[in-house]
């Protein structure tokens, strides 16, 4: 008998899911990602550590006729299936992309296993909240939050549930800077919380933290958390798709992340847009590998 009480959450181990497709973004050099993550020296810290596990790597199919939209249906609509297979084995799911499109398969994939639409924060320089009509630029990674909001290209919807994938009024975005007035005006519609890199400024982050996690966390089916590399200041994260000056700090979002590990919902983690291109001297990467011990806590081996 499965339990979907967010208490019952037990993880015998984290399960490294790479996603690794750039088609998303005008700057493709984020698929390159999760492989060079893998082969650099701060992944090598981490790999023989006994709770952490590198599952799948996953990539968008490179047929000729296929436009960018189904590319990344196909490779969400595979992640999905490899995210709910870590949950269906107990195991956490920490996917590291890849643009932010990829998003639309793993909560689909989180939301499908647990049977309901979950809490979000979403944890971004951008809302990534564009509908097609709405986009300028036409990259899917400016929509994915939209997507998982049920809004968006039919072909990118409805990969976990019917409808929507996280509920608006558990979903949360913080840091957020640079964006455009239709997607501030979508998710204000829709209710979700924005507490911007402004709002951060005036009121400190713990306090920012704090409010945006009691929204999240209060969803009954538990609630997940996809970090986008470019909402750290680019001295912290060069390596990123999208730089975007005066973002959050190194101490600050590795505190968040311990935060989130320590709740008992925290269904899933995502990792976004790195882009190893942009790196110096590793720091993006040793980032990442920080990043996953931060949340490492959630696995608790019995001994
Ligand atoms: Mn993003």
């Amino acid at each position: 008998m499965m339990h979907h009480d967010p208490s019952a959450a037990h993880f015998h181990r984290l399960r490294i899911i790479g996603a690794a497709s750039g088609v998303g973004a005008q700057d493709r050099h984020c698929e390159h990602g999760p492989i060079a993550f893998r082969r650099s020296q701060a992944w090598h810290e981490l790999e023989h550590h006994p709770a952490i596990d590198w599952g799948e790597t996953l990539f968008a199919p490179d047929r000729p006729g296929l436009a960018p939209v189904e590319r990344i249906a196909d490779l969400c609509r595979r992640l999905a299936d490899e995210v709910a297979d870590a949950c269906r084995a107990h195991e956490f799911p920490l996917v590291l992309g890849g643009d932010h499109s990829v998003a639309i398969g793993t909560w689909s994939g989180v939301a499908r296993s647990v049977g309901s639409p979950l809490g979000l924060l979403w944890i971004d320089a951008h809302m990534d909240s564009h509908t097609p009509e709405t986009s300028h630029s036409g990259a899917i990674h400016g929509m994915p939050l939209a997507c998982l909001l049920g809004r968006g290209d039919k072909r990118l919807l409805g990969f976990g549930l019917p409808g929507q994938q996280v509920l608006p009024a558990h979903t949360a975005v913080l840091g957020a800077r640079s964006y455009e007035a239709e997607e501030a005006e979508f998710l204000d519609r829709l209710g979700v919380r924005v507490i911007g890199a402004d709002e951060i400024a005036q009121r400190g982050f713990a306090p920012a933290l704090g409010e945006a996690l009691a929204i999240v966390a209060q969803a009954p089916a538990g609630f997940g958390v996809t970090l986008d590399l470019d909402a750290l200041d680019p001295a912290y994260a060069p390596g990123v798709g999208s730089p975007e000056p005066d973002g959050l700090g190194l101490r600050d979002t590795l505190r968040a992340l311990r935060r989130v590990a320590e709740l008992p919902g925290l269904r899933a983690v995502e990792i976004v847009e790195y882009n190893p291109d942009r790196d110096r001297h590793g720091r993006t990467a040793h980032l990442i590998t920080a990043l996953i011990e931060a949340v490492l806590p959630v696995v608790r081996t019995r001994d």
